[in-house]
């Protein structure tokens, strides 16, 4: 039976052929079928419309779950921050971040033993902090993931290996990518100016060449703040406490009136935070109300009243008066 298409129809058809998005292409596929002559003649073109149809839906649907999903480069925050490692293959990532925490990280002897991020939680003080082990940085194909994880972190260890004197083309090679994909800036002296803050690490320091490599590398980077580790725990308690300074936090523990001071779980906030900005980790309904507060550490003496822009202190204690 002739299908006696009428010219709508080969319109229709011809915009369809020239779709150059899904969007157009599915108006097109809609258009055709409602306008193509319902009869015997035409059922199979009829069900081969529907069916281009069908799979356009589908690939939306997939595109969005690709979108909205899964990211294996994504680490979600826990703790009171998240310092994420960068480095060269074989660098000593994974061992340091398998000593300070209870993370289960692979360490081997090849390069490339770490294919995605894996993170742990360092106890420091009363609190956590979240390390991030990485893949490499293969300065030749930096994955756009990778590059999304450190932008992502609260603050960088950028890890170079003193046991090689590679380490000064790891320092430059790594300070240099991650300046291009704007992680880090870092002027020409070795300060930080933004966005991100970060240290850098020399590990595997217990190597006998270790300290004649270094040196080169101070000669020509005499400013820069470099911090030496090995896995034999040298250094390590000074690279905590240098991670825990580096974020630029406070704890704090709440009080109420009348029972005793809650130690177990600090509040984390911002250095040079507030009463007020306290209140609001409280409570979301708290800033609104609150009054005063009374405060222990800081203070001039203990339980001093204070006003709700009074500046915290790491460790204050804090009364909030509603
Ligand atoms: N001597 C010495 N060797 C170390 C030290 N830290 C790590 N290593 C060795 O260096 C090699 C690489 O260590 P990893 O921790 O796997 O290095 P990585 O940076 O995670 O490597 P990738 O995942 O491939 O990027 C292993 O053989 C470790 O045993 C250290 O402080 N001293
Ligand atoms: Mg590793």
């Amino acid at each position: 039976m002739p299908a006696n298409l009428t010219p709508q129809y080969y319109a229709a058809e011809e915009n369809y052929k020239r779709a150059a998005n899904p969007e157009d292409k599915m108006k097109a596929l809609q258009e055709m079928l409602a306008i193509i002559p319902k009869h015997k003649g035409t059922e199979r073109l009829q069900g081969d419309i529907k069916k281009k149809i069908a799979r356009l839906k589908e690939d939306g649907k997939k595109k969005k779950q690709a979108k909205s999903g899964f990211n294996p480069f994504g680490v979600e925050k826990q703790g009171a921050g998240q310092v994420v490692l960068a480095g060269y293959p074989n660098s000593g990532k994974s061992s340091l971040v398998g000593i300070l925490t209870r993370a289960k990280v692979k360490i081997a002897d090849y390069p490339f033993s770490t294919a995605l991020p894996v993170s742990g939680m360092m106890p420091y003080k009363d609190t956590f902090i979240q390390l991030v082990d990485t893949p490499p940085l293969a300065l030749d194909n930096v994955p756009s993931g990778l590059i999304g994880t450190f932008k992502e972190a609260d603050a960088l260890l950028i890890v170079i290996d003193a046991s090689t004197a590679e380490c000064l083309e790891q320092l430059e090679g790594l300070t240099t990518v991650l300046q291009e994909r704007e992680v880090i800036d870092l002027s020409e002296d070795g300060f930080i100016i933004a966005p991100l803050p970060f240290i850098i690490v020399a590990s595997k320091v217990d190597h006998p060449d270790a300290a004649e490599n270094l040196e080169v590398l101070r000669e020509l980077w005499p400013k820069l703040e470099m911090l030496e580790v090995s896995n034999n725990g040298r250094g390590l308690e000074n690279l905590r406490v240098r991670l825990y300074k580096m974020l630029n936090i406070i704890r704090i523990y709440g009080k109420v009136t009348g029972k005793p001071v809650e130690k177990e779980r600090p509040f984390i906030l911002k250095k040079g935070s507030t009463v007020l900005d306290f209140a609001g980790q409280v409570h979301k309904d708290f800033p609104e109300k609150l009054k005063s507060a009374l405060v222990w550490g800081s203070s001039k003496f203990d339980g001093q009243a204070v006003p709700r822009e009074y500046v915290l202190e790491d460790e204050d204690i804090v009364e909030l008066q509603l």
